[in-house]
């Protein structure tokens, strides 16, 4: 007998034993990773320890299952979704995976028999903040909803030292601090250094007729780059899902010639150089930054990521013919599109393939999601960067246009205008790789993220696209969120009601069953419990906002919340400014009228863009109001502003749940989807929004009278924009006196805010500010209205929170199943 064959098989019988789940077992495993992964007794444990001792034994169960699930795909030889995405927005793991391996209790009760309340453990997890916004948010959702939903998903990304900053709020001001999240023992990654692969940078290319391409790559940089593998807790299945962050090795790096020689900082030098690669998160959402070290970062990423992809393939022992039925490469956004150059330089330069057969695999193996489609935040790369750093993928690229153009030529015939407009290669100067066009060249599927948002990118960015691969490439998904986290987590009290109804846990991952609640609308005990649900959350919030503010706010007020990242087009300074109108209005009153006014506290929370001048303005302007309103007598308890600092996804899940009304106020056309909004009408909140991105949706599901709209309409836009600039209406009376507060000092050095004054009214009000601030007065008019209605609020909360059965990823997820990856879900123990 092989020494690998009775190791083999004493193996296959230790893993197919069950993990024990009673409290006995549990406590038992606790202590061995506390004795033995930590070197700490009951005694002398802290609540760091108790968290990671207790932490320690998930994963070794989430680690059990990703194996289980690992083997269950080879066996079957699934194909593979690689979702390959810059960032990944996780938040907290540890509540998640004890809910998604359905021994909360049990863990809960450990903790007590350790001295520690489970709530208070959570607390000591630190975020994992690898992302910026709504796209890296939406990431994550995305994984958990392929594992749920059984599919064979792997999420690829960078394994950022920094992720996205801290936020303090000092005097008002933004101000940034790094998070060092990786201090902390991390239990929810594990290392895999057999797993590294050479990336290259720099060099020249050699025509080398030798080769079958012809050319060779020389004279690069190498750096290895090494997997990390985050494990993705699935609820309802066996099947878990994976996160694949790649960080830059070291170990080679070091100099020994300098380190002899004495020089040891020096002989240093090179590890420091590839440390900085993964060091940090840029800070930008919806704004290209156009750095080198980016650069280096996206290709990076998509050389590890496609290695991996094409080391795993191999190991089927298919031909290539048949990668794209093992392979699915979703690019979330531009920013891995280089994977599609990537992946043609290994076909043709390494693997001797043919250009065309190459450019046949690459093209049925990508898609590509579009998130955007403001200016600023489409990427582009200036030629001579990419020519330096990354010498044989731009010729590629210019080939790849080059047989596009001709393509094109050929099939319809084409001025020169035309064809410069649809280049890959943009003729300024310098001239300019344009990523998106490259994305669409290169994949099989093009994707928006909500119906208006994918209909407008057909009709405006990238219309010419569809005159030449024709309509049936471009198609919509909606986007989701996953209601693991986003309903049952965040809300056991919602989350309680939702099961009681239904009868048992199933709308977890079968989300459309929510609709049952609707049944209950007119049941006088259901009705007052939803609201007591809400009151418990906001009265939560409340204490979180005196934990992180020092403000003292009613629960009992209206909760009127904005939460998202501080951007122009997302229009937090429409809403300060309208709240500056309330507060002027509130002051003409007796104190009578003032009391008889509905009550509101306006939460903002949100970072800005470390180097976005006007949106840090905004954050001290919203601060400098809050001050002046939160501390004058007259005002009381009736208007209190808030600024949360620190926005993230553990604050999320308080922050949301207690809204009565949640704000998404972009102007028309500019939000690709949002996915926040879903959140909070999930969990009971109305929406005040305007007639764009997902809000569209869901005043379909939900029923237009349910929510509140206002403002012009996507295509009425330029024409605004226009007459903004050459024939502009007079100034609205109500905002002429919000800016004549602002120039009286009230709030602070009026010239210090005039910047926002400019840009929200005439030829600088790119965002229409002025255009839609009457009609955003009269929706929160409606809302106040209704508010003092409280059964019709608790009506239309209770019918808006059960028709969101559309917008769970599990829904998204199988959209992308059916009509991009084509592939089919498979249970573990199926
Ligand atoms: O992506 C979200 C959308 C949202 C959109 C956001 C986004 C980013 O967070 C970053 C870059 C980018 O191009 C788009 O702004 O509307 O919901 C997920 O699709």
């Amino acid at each position: 007998t092989k020494r690998s064959d009775v190791s083999n098989s004493e193996y296959a019988k230790f893993v197919s034993q069950e993990v024990p789940r009673d409290e006995v077992s549990i406590l038992n495993s606790v202590f061995s990773h506390l004795a033995y992964t930590f070197h700490k007794n009951p005694s002398n444990t802290e609540a760091m320890d108790a968290y990671n001792g207790i932490a320690f034994t998930i994963r070794d169960r989430l680690l059990k299952r990703l194996e289980d699930t690992d083997s269950h795909f080879i066996s079957i030889n699934a194909k593979r979704i690689n979702y390959m995405s810059m960032e990944f927005l996780i938040g907290r793991t540890f509540d998640n995976a004890m809910l998604a391996l359905g021994l909360r209790k049990e863990y809960s009760a450990v903790s007590n028999t350790l001295g520690f309340n489970l709530e208070d453990l959570i607390d000591e997890e630190r975020d994992a903040a690898l992302g910026n916004g709504g796209l890296g948010r939406l990431a994550a959702c995305f994984v958990d909803s392929m594992a749920c939903c059984n599919y064979n998903g792997w999420g690829y990304g960078l394994r950022y030292r920094y992720g996205m900053f801290q936020q303090q709020i000092i005097n008002g001001y933004q101000v940034e601090a790094p998070d060092c999240w990786m201090d902390n023992p991390n239990p929810w990654e594990f290392p895999r250094p057999e797993i590294s692969y050479k990336v290259k940078f720099y060099g020249n290319i050699a025509k080398t007729p030798s080769t079958s391409s012809g050319y060779t790559w020389e004279n690069a940089v190498e750096y290895d780059v090494m997997a990390f593998d985050t494990p993705v807790p699935a609820f309802g299945t066996k099947n878990v899902g994976n996160i694949r962050l790649w960080s830059c090795k070291t170990n080679d790096l070091f100099d020994l010639n300098r380190f002899n020689a004495g020089d040891y900082p020096g002989a240093t030098g090179n590890m420091v150089a590839a440390d900085i690669l993964t060091y940090v998160l840029y800070p930008n959402d919806n704004q290209n930054a156009g750095k080198e070290l980016r650069l280096k970062q996206e290709y990076m990423f998509v050389s590890a990521t496609i290695q991996d992809i094409i080391h795993r393939f191999k190991l089927t022992g298919k031909p290539w013919s048949e990668f794209h039925e093992l392979v699915a490469i979703q690019l979330n956004d531009t920013h891995p599109t280089l994977g599609i150059a990537e992946l043609q330089r290994i076909l043709v330069d390494e693997e001797a393939m043919s250009w065309d057969a190459a450019w046949d695999i690459v093209t049925k193996s990508f898609a590509f999601t579009n998130h955007t489609i403001l200016p600023e935040a489409l990427e582009k790369w200036p030629v001579p960067m990419m020519g330096k750093i990354l010498p044989r993928h731009l010729g590629i690229i210019f080939d790849i246009n080059l047989f596009f153009l001709q393509h094109v030529e050929k099939s319809i015939p084409s001025e020169r205008e035309f064809l410069s407009r649809i280049s890959i290669i943009e003729e300024s100067s310098p001239q300019q790789v344009r990523m998106a066009y490259l994305a669409i060249v290169g994949s099989h599927r093009v994707n928006g993220v909500a119906q208006i948002h994918s209909d407008i990118i057909k009709a405006t960015i990238f219309s010419e696209f569809v005159k030449v691969f024709g309509s049936d490439k471009f198609v919509n998904v909606t986007n989701g969120v996953t209601t693991r986290r986003w309903v049952n987590q965040c809300n056991p009290g919602l989350s309680a009601l939702i099961t009681e109804t239904v009868g048992d846990e199933s709308w977890v991952d079968d989300y459309p069953k929510a609709h049952l609640l609707e049944s209950r609308v007119n049941d006088e005990d259901f009705r007052k419990r939803w609201w007591d649900v809400k009151q418990a959350n906001k009265l939560r919030l409340a204490t979180y906002i005196k934990d992180t503010c020092g403000i003292t706010v009613n629960h009992d007020a209206l909760f009127d919340i904005q939460v998202k990242r501080i951007h122009e087009y997302k229009r937090q300074l429409m809403n300060i400014l309208g709240v500056i109108h309330r507060y002027n209005t509130l002051k003409k009153m007796t104190p009578e009228q003032r009391q008889d006014q509905v009550h509101r506290v306006i939460i903002f929370a949100g970072k800005s863009a470390s180097g976005y001048y006007i949106a840090k303005l905004i954050i001290k302007f919203i601060n400098s109001v809050a001050d002046v309103v939160n501390n004058d007598k007259d005002i009381g308890d009736v208007l209190k502003v808030v600024f949360i600092p620190d926005y993230c996804v553990s604050a999320a899940e308080v922050i949301v749940p207690a809204s009565d009304i949640s704000q998404h106020i972009s102007t028309a056309g500019t939000e690709a989807s949002g996915t926040s909004n879903m959140k909070f009408v999930m969990n009971g909140g109305l929406i005040l929004g305007t007639v764009d991105g997902a809000n569209v949706e869901i005043a379909e599901e939900v029923g237009d009278d349910q929510i509140f709209m206002f403002g012009v309409l996507a295509h009425e836009v330029d024409e605004f924009r226009f007459n903004l600039r050459y024939h502009p209406d007079p100034l609205d009376a109500n905002l002429q006196a919000v800016y004549d507060t602002i120039k009286s000092g009230v709030f602070g050095n009026p010239d210090e805010f005039n910047p926002l004054v400019e840009c929200s009214h005439g030829p600088g009000d790119n965002y229409l500010v002025s255009v839609d601030f009457a009609s955003y007065l009269m929706a929160q008019d409606a809302v106040d209205a209704l508010y003092k209605d409280r059964e019709s609020w608790i009506t239309k909360s209770i019918l808006c929170g059960s028709r969101m059965g559309k917008f769970t990823s599990d829904r998204s997820i199988t959209d992308y199943a059916e009509n991009i990856w084509n592939i089919e879900p498979s249970a573990v123990d199926a």
